[in-house]
């Protein structure tokens, strides 16, 4: 039997701290595997549903993004992938007797835990306006509110459709479609949080805003730099890919302000030394950077690599790039070590050993995630990555290249199938071709954008094709209060969670498929298509019996919302759609470059690579036709006397705003989320001892304050000058204009806050 959800709520938040470890991985992560799956699946349920993850006749897991290996093991899942899957495929249930019980009021006053908890949802549901109950209705009912509040919209662009990363590409592609032949560009996404500044830095640099290696790469790399990720926790299957370069010979450096454990060792549960031995160690070097401080590191590794006689990769820098000599002038003026060590809190030693390993490597890999791309300089941060893996030619040849690891399944497949608020001419071009409509020029709004357009009662209609916007975003009062502006709020969804208790006068919810159910149609069961952070495109066939006969697709879901609202007069059609995902990828093939025959390429085990011009022939199709250097002044955050930088990160028991539990394993916190890992130095010269409570006040240059209430301060061995505390709770803190330049993502990882003793009760 599956376990039942919690009872109490609020959850009590009790942290207990106990060591932080070393290794990740090993049997402590298969007991904890089984353990979560059995609790929401059942037994036989765990296992008929965890051996289909990955395989090539499966179902792509929706955990993270990172590719497959071609060779696929038996269970090529890992512990979190397993958790996002029982949270899909969990046996709960939140039926229309659910929302009779609990008014949406009462659900408003839940944590977000005990929200996800509740299980899969099954109707449609709607709430009226003034009503304090969500109640059930039939797809056509909640179809034909939508089409009432669009068709009375004075301009398309007072709608915004939001999507996060796990919509598939079939999906994807027919709702942009959607919007846009409704007339609007409005459609911000998950990646304008996430990945926007690599995009953005990568697109300008390289011509193309994805990542230039593949699995294989990472197997023949001499050096894996991994800089702000958290692999152990959030990518795992990352593990058996870098203990692999490992015994190939790599070397591995991370930078990071936390020693985080699945960087340490790993302990790979596919084999018996992995289960009951010692594990493989990973890192090398470790860089212990203060946040923010990576641009300031990389630029004195540049300087030193141009001052190393024979270090640069001189026919590559003359054949494929551009502004070499500006960038090397800027970067050998910058020789103050005492700026590079104030930015980067580092020892000219540690610096001097990287650069030692560097020299030493001809084939270099630089992956990142989160810890470079949410800060206000995230931008210039990741295209000085670019500077050091340029001066060594260390793009567009085995074993070497740039590695933005992606978060959410298809988030990048999504942005390939154009969830963009800023189309380029030539896709628009394409789709006006193939559908024989005019498509909206005018750039749509971002997710920052979209929240000030709800704030001033610019835009009235907000929908999201899944996740969780008011928990994911920024300023969670300024947002809550934003969205209660709007005329009509709709998720499409597959669990419970708070933004669909905070919502618009009127509101639905629109219960969908998982990836791991069983897709019916007209001509029979259908698969859909994913990319991975390696721009790999395969096919993912859900398996399972729909939680409930009344889901819908997304895709469903998106063709009869289309018919509803667009008419008898669109051209598309949307009917055919439907029944049959493949006449979807024929059309993807003549809009989408790199998806020509792309049915015939798809049935291929395995799927295909897209193109990626850079990577395949060191084309790179930028304005100046090549790799651009760029010179950039070095940044970094500071905070005043007696404040302290925070990063606001995900602990393991958490998929973004699912929380899964409230255990940090690696960090040795247990049984609470409200914690604050301060560096114990810092935390004696302010006064607070471990185990104390406070709370965290973040203060900005306007004079503003925001606060998060009674946090459990743990001493931890973070970077001097800065802290760490889970997102989504910290959300509060974080104000709506505190945004990278250029990609506007909120700056999550550079939060000045000082400590003030919590008020108990
Ligand atoms: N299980 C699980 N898997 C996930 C997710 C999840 O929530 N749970 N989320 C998915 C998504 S959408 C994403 S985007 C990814 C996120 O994957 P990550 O980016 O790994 O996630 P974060 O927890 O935000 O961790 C950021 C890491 O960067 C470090 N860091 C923070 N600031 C800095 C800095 O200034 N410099 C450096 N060098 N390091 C820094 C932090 O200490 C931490 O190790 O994971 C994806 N996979
Ligand atoms: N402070 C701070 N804020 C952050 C971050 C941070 O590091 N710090 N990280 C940012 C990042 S990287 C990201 S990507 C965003 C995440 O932002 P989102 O993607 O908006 O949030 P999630 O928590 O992943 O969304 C979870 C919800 O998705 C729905 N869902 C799950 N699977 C499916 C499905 O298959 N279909 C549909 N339709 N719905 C589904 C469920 O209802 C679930 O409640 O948060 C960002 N916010
Ligand atoms: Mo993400």
């Amino acid at each position: 039997m599956a376990g039942k959800p919690p009872a109490s709520d609020p959850v009590q938040d009790a942290p207990t701290i106990g060591e932080p470890q070393h290794a990740a991985a090993g049997l402590p992560a298969l007991a904890h595997t089984m353990r979560a799956a059995q609790q929401q699946m059942g037994i036989r349920r765990t296992a008929l549903t965890l051996l289909r993850v990955n395989q090539k006749t499966g179902f792509d897991c929706p955990g993270c993004a990172w590719p497959e290996d071609d060779k696929r093991h038996t269970a090529e899942f890992c512990e979190n992938g397993a958790k996002a899957v029982a949270e899909e495929a969990t046996l709960r249930r939140v039926t229309p007797d659910f929302f009779a019980a609990h008014p949406v009021t009462d659900l408003a006053s839940r944590s977000g835990y005990w929200l996800g908890q509740q299980g899969r949802l099954t109707h449609p549901m709607y709430l009226a306006e003034g009503a304090d109950h969500y109640t059930p209705v039939t797809w056509q009912q909640a179809f034909d509110i939508i089409g009432e509040e669009l068709t009375a919209l004075d301009s398309p662009d007072e709608a915004v459709f939001y999507t996060s990363g796990r919509t598939s590409n079939e999906a994807a592609f027919l709702y942009q479609l959607f919007a846009r032949e409704f007339g609007t560009n409005n459609l911000p996404d998950c990646s304008n949080m996430c990945h926007e500044s690599s995009g953005s830095a990568l697109t300008e640099t390289i011509g193309i805003g994805k990542g230039s290696v593949l699995l294989e790469d990472l197997h023949k790399a001499d050096l894996i730099i991994v800089a702000g990720q958290n692999p152990g926790t959030n990518h795992p299957r990352m593990l058996p890919a870098l203990e692999k370069a490992k015994a190939n010979g790599a070397k591995i450096i991370s930078i990071n302000p936390l020693p985080e454990a699945g960087l340490e060792r790993f302990k790979n549960p596919q084999t018996p030394r992995g289960l009951a031995g010692g594990g493989t160690a990973l890192t090398d070097l470790f860089l212990q950077v203060r946040l923010g401080g990576d641009q300031a590191l990389f630029r004195t590794l540049n300087r030193l690599i141009l001052e190393t006689e024979g270090a640069l990769d001189e026919d590559f820098i003359r054949q494929h790039t551009h502004g070499f000599e500006e960038f090397a002038t800027q970067a050998r003026a910058g020789d103050d070590w005492t700026e590079t060590l104030r930015a980067t809190g580092l020892t000219r030693q540690e610096i001097e050993r990287a650069l030692t390993m560097i020299l030493a490597s001809r084939r270099t890999i630089v992956c990142w995630a989160m810890g470079l791309t949410q800060h206000k300089h995230a931008v210039p941060t990741i295209r000085e990555v670019v500077n050091f893996l340029l001066l060594r030619g260390n793009i567009g040849r085995p074993g070497a290249g740039v590695c933005p690891v992606r978060g959410h399944s298809n988030v990048q497949g999504d942005r390939t199938m154009g969830i963009f608020e800023r189309p380029t001419p030539a896709f628009l071009d394409a789709l006006e071709k193939e559908f024989g409509f005019a498509p909206p020029r005018k750039h749509g709004l971002d997710v920052v954008r979209a929240i000030r357009a709800l704030r001033d009662g610019q835009a009235k209609v907000f929908f999201a094709m899944g996740g969780n916007f008011v928990s994911a975003t920024p300023d969670t009062e300024v947002t809550e209060a934003a969205m209660r502006r709007a005329h009509l709020t709709v998720h499409v969804s597959t669990k419970l969670n708070r933004s669909h208790t905070i919502t618009g006068a009127r509101a639905l919810i629109l219960p969908t498929l998982g990836r791991t159910e069983r897709d019916l149609q007209a001509s029979g069961e259908q698969f859909v298509t994913v990319e991975d952070s390696m721009g790999m495109v395969h096919a993912s066939r859900g398996r399972l019996t729909p939680a409930d006969p009344h889901l819908l697709s997304e895709t469903a879901i998106v063709t009869r919302l289309a018919r509803r609202v667009l008419g008898p007069d669109s051209p598309t059609p949307w009917e055919e759609f439907e029944k049959d995902y493949a006449t979807i990828r024929d059309r993807i093939s003549r809009v989408v470059p790199g998806f020509e025959d792309f049915n015939a390429k798809v049935a291929h085990p395995g799927g295909f690579a897209l193109p990626h011009a850079p990577r395949d022939s060191r084309s790179f199709p930028t304005a100046t036709g090549k790799a651009n250097f760029t010179a950039a002044p070095v940044e970094y955050p500071t905070a005043p006397e007696g404040r302290l930088l925070l990063q606001t990160l995900r602990s393991h028991d958490q998929y973004n705003t699912t929380i899964y539990g409230l255990d940090d394993r690696y960090r040795g916190i247990k049984n609470g989320r409200r914690v604050v890992l301060v560096n114990p130095d810092d935390a004696h010269r302010l006064g607070f001892a471990d185990g104390t409570y406070a709370d965290l006040v973040s203060e900005w240059t306007d004079g503003s304050e925001r606060r998060a209430p009674g946090f459990r301060v743990v001493h931890y061995p973070t970077a001097r000058g800065c802290a760490a505390a889970y997102y989504p709770e910290t959300n509060v803190l974080i104000p709506l204009d505190h945004t990278a330049d250029v990609s506007n993502t909120p700056a999550a990882k550079s939060v000045v806050v000082r400590l003030e003793p919590a008020q108990r009760d």
